[in-house]
Protein backbone atom coordinates (compact mmCIF):
# COMPACT_ATOMS: atom_id res chain seq x y z
CA UNK A 1 0.00 0.00 0.00
CA UNK A 2 1.27 3.59 -0.79
CA UNK A 3 2.56 5.65 2.06
CA UNK A 4 0.85 9.28 2.85
CA UNK A 5 4.31 10.30 1.28
CA UNK A 6 3.69 8.27 -2.08
CA UNK A 7 -0.20 9.35 -2.18
CA UNK A 8 0.90 12.62 -2.42
CA UNK A 9 3.48 12.47 -4.61
CA UNK A 10 1.21 10.58 -7.13
CA UNK A 11 -1.25 13.18 -6.74
CA UNK A 12 1.44 15.71 -7.60
CA UNK A 13 2.53 13.64 -10.72
CA UNK A 14 -0.93 13.38 -12.10
CA UNK A 15 -1.27 16.99 -11.90
CA UNK A 16 1.77 17.76 -13.87
CA UNK A 17 0.95 15.04 -16.13
CA UNK A 18 -2.92 17.09 -16.72
CA UNK A 19 -1.04 20.48 -17.16
CA UNK A 20 1.07 19.04 -19.56
CA UNK A 21 -1.81 17.69 -21.51
CA UNK A 22 -3.68 20.89 -21.08
CA UNK A 23 -0.59 22.98 -22.43
CA UNK A 24 -0.02 20.43 -25.94
CA UNK A 25 -3.93 20.98 -26.43
CA UNK A 26 -2.86 24.85 -25.96
CA UNK A 27 -0.23 24.70 -28.22
CA UNK A 28 2.21 25.18 -25.83
CA UNK A 29 4.73 22.76 -26.54
CA UNK A 30 7.25 21.10 -23.91
CA UNK A 31 10.50 23.01 -25.38
CA UNK A 32 8.60 26.20 -24.79
CA UNK A 33 7.54 24.87 -20.92
CA UNK A 34 10.73 23.81 -19.83
CA UNK A 35 12.04 27.26 -20.04
CA UNK A 36 9.77 28.43 -17.48
CA UNK A 37 11.58 29.76 -14.30
CA UNK A 38 9.81 27.58 -11.73
CA UNK A 39 11.09 24.47 -13.87
CA UNK A 40 14.28 25.93 -14.47
CA UNK A 41 14.77 26.36 -10.66
CA UNK A 42 13.67 22.56 -10.15
CA UNK A 43 16.75 21.64 -12.63
CA UNK A 44 19.35 24.37 -11.21
CA UNK A 45 18.99 22.64 -8.04
CA UNK A 46 19.43 19.39 -8.90
CA UNK A 47 22.71 20.11 -10.92
CA UNK A 48 23.50 21.87 -8.28
CA UNK A 49 23.43 19.19 -6.30
CA UNK A 50 25.33 16.71 -8.61
CA UNK A 51 28.13 19.83 -8.89
CA UNK A 52 28.27 19.88 -5.15
CA UNK A 53 28.26 15.70 -4.63
CA UNK A 54 30.48 14.81 -7.22
CA UNK A 55 32.88 17.60 -5.90
CA UNK A 56 32.55 16.60 -2.06
CA UNK A 57 33.32 12.37 -3.39
CA UNK A 58 36.43 13.94 -5.14
CA UNK A 59 37.41 15.56 -2.27
CA UNK A 60 36.68 12.48 0.15
CA UNK A 61 38.78 10.37 -2.55
CA UNK A 62 41.70 12.51 -2.58
CA UNK A 63 41.81 12.83 1.13
CA UNK A 64 41.33 9.25 1.51
CA UNK A 65 44.33 8.66 -0.37
CA UNK A 66 46.44 11.37 1.62
CA UNK A 67 44.72 9.41 4.92
CA UNK A 68 45.63 5.67 3.73
CA UNK A 69 49.62 7.09 3.05
CA UNK A 70 49.86 8.88 6.58
CA UNK A 71 48.06 6.33 8.10
CA UNK A 72 51.12 3.51 6.70
CA UNK A 73 53.25 6.00 7.95
CA UNK A 74 52.20 6.39 11.37
CA UNK A 75 51.52 9.83 10.79
CA UNK A 76 47.64 9.44 11.82
CA UNK A 77 45.78 6.97 14.34
CA UNK A 78 42.98 5.37 13.31
CA UNK A 79 41.14 7.29 16.29
CA UNK A 80 41.23 10.46 14.30
CA UNK A 81 40.64 9.08 11.16
CA UNK A 82 37.37 7.52 12.96
CA UNK A 83 36.70 10.75 14.34
CA UNK A 84 36.69 12.39 10.54
CA UNK A 85 34.78 9.58 9.35
CA UNK A 86 32.20 9.90 11.95
CA UNK A 87 32.31 13.71 11.01
CA UNK A 88 31.93 13.42 7.42
CA UNK A 89 28.88 10.67 7.64
CA UNK A 90 26.84 12.75 9.66
CA UNK A 91 24.35 14.08 7.50
CA UNK A 92 20.53 13.46 7.40
CA UNK A 93 19.17 12.23 3.59
CA UNK A 94 15.77 13.66 5.04
CA UNK A 95 17.11 17.29 5.48
CA UNK A 96 17.66 18.64 2.34
CA UNK A 97 17.29 17.79 -1.71
CA UNK A 98 20.75 17.17 -1.63
CA UNK A 99 21.96 13.55 -0.41
CA UNK A 100 24.74 15.87 1.41
CA UNK A 101 23.21 19.12 2.91
CA UNK A 102 25.34 22.09 1.60
CA UNK A 103 27.22 24.20 3.86
CA UNK A 104 26.69 27.98 3.70
CA UNK A 105 29.76 29.12 1.79
CA UNK A 106 28.49 26.55 -0.89
CA UNK A 107 24.98 27.64 -0.78
CA UNK A 108 26.49 31.33 -1.23
CA UNK A 109 29.16 30.07 -4.20
CA UNK A 110 26.49 28.36 -6.24
CA UNK A 111 23.19 30.47 -5.79
CA UNK A 112 21.50 31.36 -9.11
CA UNK A 113 22.96 34.85 -9.55
CA UNK A 114 20.71 37.83 -8.76
CA UNK A 115 19.34 40.83 -11.24
CA UNK A 116 20.93 43.60 -9.81
CA UNK A 117 17.92 45.79 -10.62
CA UNK A 118 16.73 44.66 -7.25
CA UNK A 119 19.19 46.82 -5.68
CA UNK A 120 20.31 49.17 -8.23
CA UNK A 121 17.84 52.66 -7.46
CA UNK A 122 17.29 51.22 -3.81
CA UNK A 123 19.35 53.70 -1.19
CA UNK A 124 16.97 53.22 1.97
CA UNK A 125 14.78 50.57 3.28
CA UNK A 126 11.14 52.54 2.84
CA UNK A 127 9.26 52.85 5.55
CA UNK A 128 5.45 52.76 5.34
CA UNK A 129 2.09 52.83 6.63
CA UNK A 130 -2.01 52.30 5.81
CA UNK A 131 -0.26 50.33 2.81
CA UNK A 132 -2.50 48.94 0.14
CA UNK A 133 -2.39 45.65 -1.77
CA UNK A 134 -2.28 47.11 -4.77
CA UNK A 135 0.53 49.62 -3.69
CA UNK A 136 2.53 46.67 -1.97
CA UNK A 137 1.91 44.34 -5.63
CA UNK A 138 3.27 47.26 -7.18
CA UNK A 139 6.31 48.48 -5.57
CA UNK A 140 7.35 45.67 -3.11
CA UNK A 141 5.75 42.14 -2.97
CA UNK A 142 7.57 40.46 -5.96
CA UNK A 143 10.47 43.43 -6.73
CA UNK A 144 12.62 42.45 -3.72
CA UNK A 145 12.60 45.98 -2.46
CA UNK A 146 12.70 45.68 1.65
CA UNK A 147 10.02 47.65 3.18
CA UNK A 148 9.38 48.10 6.39
CA UNK A 149 5.44 48.21 7.57
CA UNK A 150 5.27 50.06 10.65
CA UNK A 151 1.50 49.55 10.90
CA UNK A 152 1.78 46.15 9.85
CA UNK A 153 0.82 44.34 13.15
CA UNK A 154 -2.64 46.40 14.02
CA UNK A 155 -4.87 44.47 15.65
CA UNK A 156 -2.83 41.43 16.77
CA UNK A 157 -2.79 40.35 20.55
CA UNK A 158 0.64 38.50 19.89
CA UNK A 159 2.73 41.09 22.08
CA UNK A 160 0.31 40.73 24.95
CA UNK A 161 1.01 36.74 25.05
CA UNK A 162 3.96 35.60 23.17
CA UNK A 163 6.85 35.20 25.39
CA UNK A 164 9.46 32.27 26.89
CA UNK A 165 6.94 30.76 29.31
CA UNK A 166 4.14 31.51 26.47
CA UNK A 167 6.42 29.23 23.55
CA UNK A 168 6.90 26.62 26.47
CA UNK A 169 3.38 25.89 27.18
CA UNK A 170 2.28 25.76 23.88
CA UNK A 171 4.09 22.58 22.50
CA UNK A 172 3.28 19.07 23.91
CA UNK A 173 6.07 16.60 25.67
CA UNK A 174 5.46 14.99 22.08
CA UNK A 175 5.39 17.99 20.00
CA UNK A 176 8.08 17.23 16.79
CA UNK A 177 9.34 21.12 17.37
CA UNK A 178 11.41 19.85 20.08
CA UNK A 179 13.83 17.71 19.09
CA UNK A 180 13.66 18.96 15.29
CA UNK A 181 13.32 15.43 14.12
CA UNK A 182 10.87 16.17 11.92
CA UNK A 183 11.88 17.72 7.92
CA UNK A 184 10.06 20.39 8.37
CA UNK A 185 10.88 21.50 11.99
CA UNK A 186 14.46 23.40 11.71
CA UNK A 187 16.30 24.66 14.59
CA UNK A 188 19.25 27.74 14.64
CA UNK A 189 20.93 27.78 17.51
CA UNK A 190 22.94 30.56 16.25
CA UNK A 191 26.28 30.88 18.78
CA UNK A 192 24.47 29.29 21.69
CA UNK A 193 25.43 25.92 22.35
CA UNK A 194 21.72 24.60 22.47
CA UNK A 195 20.76 21.49 20.36
CA UNK A 196 17.50 21.80 20.35
CA UNK A 197 14.19 23.50 21.22
CA UNK A 198 13.81 21.52 24.47
CA UNK A 199 17.03 22.28 25.54
CA UNK A 200 15.99 26.15 25.33
CA UNK A 201 12.71 25.72 27.12
CA UNK A 202 14.97 23.99 30.18
CA UNK A 203 17.17 27.00 30.07
CA UNK A 204 17.39 28.54 33.89
CA UNK A 205 14.85 30.97 34.83
CA UNK A 206 17.78 33.77 35.18
CA UNK A 207 18.67 33.20 31.72
CA UNK A 208 15.21 33.14 30.31
CA UNK A 209 14.57 35.99 32.17
CA UNK A 210 17.86 37.56 30.67
CA UNK A 211 19.49 37.82 34.29
CA UNK A 212 22.10 35.40 33.23
CA UNK A 213 23.87 34.15 30.23
CA UNK A 214 22.83 35.96 26.81
CA UNK A 215 20.84 33.69 24.07
CA UNK A 216 19.40 34.07 20.89
CA UNK A 217 17.50 31.43 18.85
CA UNK A 218 15.41 30.24 16.05
CA UNK A 219 12.99 27.72 14.57
CA UNK A 220 10.49 26.86 12.36
CA UNK A 221 7.06 25.47 14.04
CA UNK A 222 5.76 22.30 12.40
CA UNK A 223 3.59 21.61 15.71
CA UNK A 224 0.08 22.46 13.45
CA UNK A 225 -1.79 22.62 17.50
CA UNK A 226 0.83 24.63 18.44
CA UNK A 227 0.37 26.63 14.76
CA UNK A 228 -3.09 27.18 15.36
CA UNK A 229 -2.93 28.08 18.98
CA UNK A 230 -0.38 31.37 17.53
CA UNK A 231 -2.52 32.52 15.08
CA UNK A 232 -5.08 33.16 17.17
CA UNK A 233 -2.69 36.27 18.02
CA UNK A 234 -1.61 37.38 14.79
CA UNK A 235 -3.15 37.55 11.05
CA UNK A 236 -1.90 37.10 7.34
CA UNK A 237 -0.91 40.91 7.28
CA UNK A 238 -2.75 42.98 5.76
CA UNK A 239 -1.27 44.19 2.61
CA UNK A 240 -0.59 40.73 1.67
CA UNK A 241 -2.51 39.97 -1.84
CA UNK A 242 -5.56 38.05 -1.04
CA UNK A 243 -4.23 35.90 -3.77
CA UNK A 244 -1.08 34.93 -2.16
CA UNK A 245 -0.42 32.41 -0.11
CA UNK A 246 1.85 32.17 3.11
CA UNK A 247 3.68 29.21 3.45
CA UNK A 248 1.99 27.04 6.18
CA UNK A 249 5.10 27.06 8.23
CA UNK A 250 5.70 29.87 10.34
CA UNK A 251 9.29 30.96 11.70
CA UNK A 252 10.20 32.11 15.31
CA UNK A 253 13.21 34.41 16.44
CA UNK A 254 13.96 34.77 19.88
CA UNK A 255 16.71 36.21 21.86
CA UNK A 256 18.51 39.00 24.01
CA UNK A 257 20.11 42.22 22.87
CA UNK A 258 23.64 42.26 21.48
CA UNK A 259 22.86 38.65 19.72
CA UNK A 260 21.05 37.96 16.35
CA UNK A 261 21.67 36.11 13.24
CA UNK A 262 25.05 35.95 10.94
CA UNK A 263 25.55 37.77 7.57
CA UNK A 264 23.50 35.36 5.46
CA UNK A 265 21.93 34.73 2.06
CA UNK A 266 19.13 31.61 2.57
CA UNK A 267 17.79 29.47 -0.15
CA UNK A 268 13.73 29.44 0.73
CA UNK A 269 12.55 30.36 -2.58
CA UNK A 270 9.80 33.14 -1.92
CA UNK A 271 10.23 36.19 0.00
CA UNK A 272 9.29 36.65 3.23
CA UNK A 273 7.70 38.92 6.01
CA UNK A 274 8.83 39.10 9.74
CA UNK A 275 6.92 40.52 12.50
CA UNK A 276 8.78 42.62 15.54
CA UNK A 277 6.08 41.29 17.80
CA UNK A 278 8.71 42.63 21.33
CA UNK A 279 12.15 44.54 21.26
CA UNK A 280 13.50 45.91 18.39
CA UNK A 281 15.62 44.65 16.02
CA UNK A 282 18.66 45.68 13.55
CA UNK A 283 18.89 44.68 9.70
CA UNK A 284 21.92 44.79 8.14
CA UNK A 285 21.44 44.26 4.11
CA UNK A 286 24.01 43.98 1.63
CA UNK A 287 23.31 42.95 -1.92
CA UNK A 288 25.34 40.10 -3.28
CA UNK A 289 28.80 40.61 -4.29
CA UNK A 290 27.91 40.68 -8.09
CA UNK A 291 25.98 43.85 -7.53
CA UNK A 292 28.77 45.85 -5.67
CA UNK A 293 29.49 48.27 -8.69
CA UNK A 294 26.05 48.98 -9.18
CA UNK A 295 23.95 48.98 -5.68
CA UNK A 296 24.69 50.52 -2.04
CA UNK A 297 27.23 48.50 -0.18
CA UNK A 298 25.04 48.20 2.54
CA UNK A 299 21.28 49.62 4.04
CA UNK A 300 20.96 49.63 7.42
CA UNK A 301 17.00 49.73 9.08
CA UNK A 302 15.63 49.12 12.49
CA UNK A 303 12.22 47.38 13.05
CA UNK A 304 10.59 48.28 16.21
CA UNK A 305 7.61 46.45 18.20
CA UNK A 306 4.74 46.55 15.79
CA UNK A 307 6.53 46.84 12.36
CA UNK A 308 6.68 44.07 9.92
CA UNK A 309 9.86 43.76 7.65
CA UNK A 310 9.04 42.24 4.02
CA UNK A 311 12.58 41.20 2.33
CA UNK A 312 13.73 38.73 0.07
CA UNK A 313 16.10 36.74 2.08
CA UNK A 314 17.43 34.96 -1.43
CA UNK A 315 18.48 37.97 -2.72
CA UNK A 316 19.63 39.92 0.18
CA UNK A 317 22.65 39.22 2.39
CA UNK A 318 20.92 40.05 5.81
CA UNK A 319 22.61 40.12 9.38
CA UNK A 320 20.11 41.19 12.70
CA UNK A 321 21.13 42.52 15.67
CA UNK A 322 18.84 42.85 18.65
CA UNK A 323 19.43 46.29 20.05
CA UNK A 324 17.50 48.19 23.09
CA UNK A 325 17.06 45.94 26.78
CA UNK A 326 14.27 44.22 25.64
CA UNK A 327 13.79 40.62 24.66
CA UNK A 328 13.71 40.44 21.07
CA UNK A 329 10.52 38.09 19.88
CA UNK A 330 9.71 38.00 16.21
CA UNK A 331 7.25 35.44 13.92
CA UNK A 332 7.22 35.40 10.13
CA UNK A 333 6.57 33.42 7.05
CA UNK A 334 6.93 33.14 3.01
CA UNK A 335 4.65 34.28 0.91
CA UNK A 336 3.90 33.84 -2.78
O1 LIG B 1 15.41 37.29 12.53
C1 LIG B 1 16.59 36.91 12.47
O2 LIG B 1 17.38 37.12 13.38
C2 LIG B 1 17.08 36.18 11.27
C3 LIG B 1 16.00 35.98 10.28
C4 LIG B 1 16.46 35.42 9.01
O3 LIG B 1 17.60 35.14 8.76
C5 LIG B 1 15.45 35.21 7.98
O4 LIG B 1 14.25 35.49 8.20
O5 LIG B 1 15.82 34.76 6.89
FE1 LIG C 1 17.85 34.41 6.74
Amino acid sequence: MATGKEHELQKVSDSFGALRRRAKELGIKDSQLTKLTSLRNLRKRRSTCLVFTSFVFGLVGILTGFGLIFYQQGLLSNQSLWKVAEYVLDFDIEKDFCVIPYPEIILDMFRPPVECAICEDVHQVDRVSLLSREEFVRKYAYTSRPVVITDGTKDWTASQHFSFDYFKSIYGPESPVLLSEDQKCQFFPYKTNFKSLQEVFNMSKEDANMKGNPWYIGWSNCDSSAANELRKHYKMPYFLPETSESSKTDWLFMGCPGYGAHLHIDNVGNPSWQAQIKGTKKWTLEPPPECANVCDPKLEVTVNSGEIIVLDTNKWFHQTDIVGKELSITIGSEYD
